[in-house]
């Protein structure tokens, strides 16, 4: 019964590679104005999570941009990464784009948004060290939280990906994290370091609204993608998790700020928890 469900899985994985590399071709050629429409992102991400609209917290983060940018989109959900070979990914009047930090620079560019308008120069740079600090630190402790040290708890509680796929992201998780440098850590260590990155975002929001006042600006889109993912997305035995609720109440009444300013149809933008209904 295992090796055949083994079997099945390898078989799965394999056509779903086969598949998509075939239909890549295809999808980065078609034609604005005929396979979809003029000013409009088509966002490419991950199907809905279980709890928050993305277990990505780049998902998350570029589509509360395009909400707080107010610039129209319609979503594309599937397993299918972009041009840089990662998720998410726009096609916008012809281009098509990677990475939520450039596609959000290049769509305010050419609409001549600016969300960071309110903001000095020191301020700005203090914002990017924050964007820097979730999208490029905050995503890893994630990652090894959610599929390596969690991962049985993560197919019971967060995914019905078959356990060969999960399997398969962890596995790929440890060779990204060594290469990166946290996969080096102790899971101790991880979390430790995940508290402290918590920490720092909950004294310097203090009792502001958002990261820089009582406007929202650019880096609370960074800030509410890779924190959501704490706060819903990783099992409810990590200790950061625990934390996030237990310790931080400033930056959780901000995640509910954000939430209800950007999100007022979260529920029907996540699956409504997880079932195990599909998998008995
Ligand atoms: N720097 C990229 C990171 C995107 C990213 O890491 N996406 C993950 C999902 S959260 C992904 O596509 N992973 C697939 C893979 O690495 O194969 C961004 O800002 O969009």
């Amino acid at each position: 019964m295992e090796w055949t469900s083994y079997i099945i899985g390898t078989a799965a994985v394999l056509g779903t590679v086969v598949y998509l590399r075939k239909k890549k071709g295809k999808d980065t050629n078609r034609e604005c104005g005929k396979d979809y429409p003029k000013d409009t992102v088509i966002l490419h991400q991950f199907p809905r999570g279980p709890f928050a609209p993305s277990m990505s917290g780049f998902c998350v983060k570029l589509e509360t941009f395009l909400r707080m940018a107010k610039i129209p989109y319609q979503n594309v959900h599937a397993y299918k990464t972009g041009p840089k070979g990662k998720s998410p990914w726009i096609e916008y009047n012809g281009v098509v784009l990677g990475d939520s930090q450039l596609i959000m620079s290049y769509l305010s560019e050419q609409l001549e948004i600016n969300l960071n308008m309110s903001l000095s120069k020191e301020q700005r740079a203090t914002a990017r060290a924050f964007q820097k600090m979730v999208d490029e630190y905050m995503y890893w402790s994630v990652l090894l939280e959610r599929w390596v040290y969690h991962r049985g708890e993560t197919s019971k509680t967060l995914t019905k990906l078959p356990s060969l796929f999960v399997w398969e992201i962890g596995r790929r998780t440890k060779n990204m994290t060594h290469a990166q440098g946290i996969g080096r850590h102790s899971p101790e260590e991880v979390d430790r370091i995940l508290e402290d990155d918590l920490t720092a975002l909950a004294d310097f929001l203090g009792e502001k609204k958002f990261m820089f006042g009582d406007e929202p600006t650019e880096v609370d889109c960074a800030v509410f993608g890779q924190v959501s993912q704490v706060k819903y997305h990783v099992p409810e035995t990590v200790k950061a998790r625990k934390y996030l609720e237990e310790a931080l109440p400033n930056l959780n009444a901000y995640m509910d700020r954000m939430k209800e300013t950007f999100w007022p149809d979260w529920e029907e933008c996540t699956t409504k928890g997880f079932t195990t209904e599909a998998t008995k």
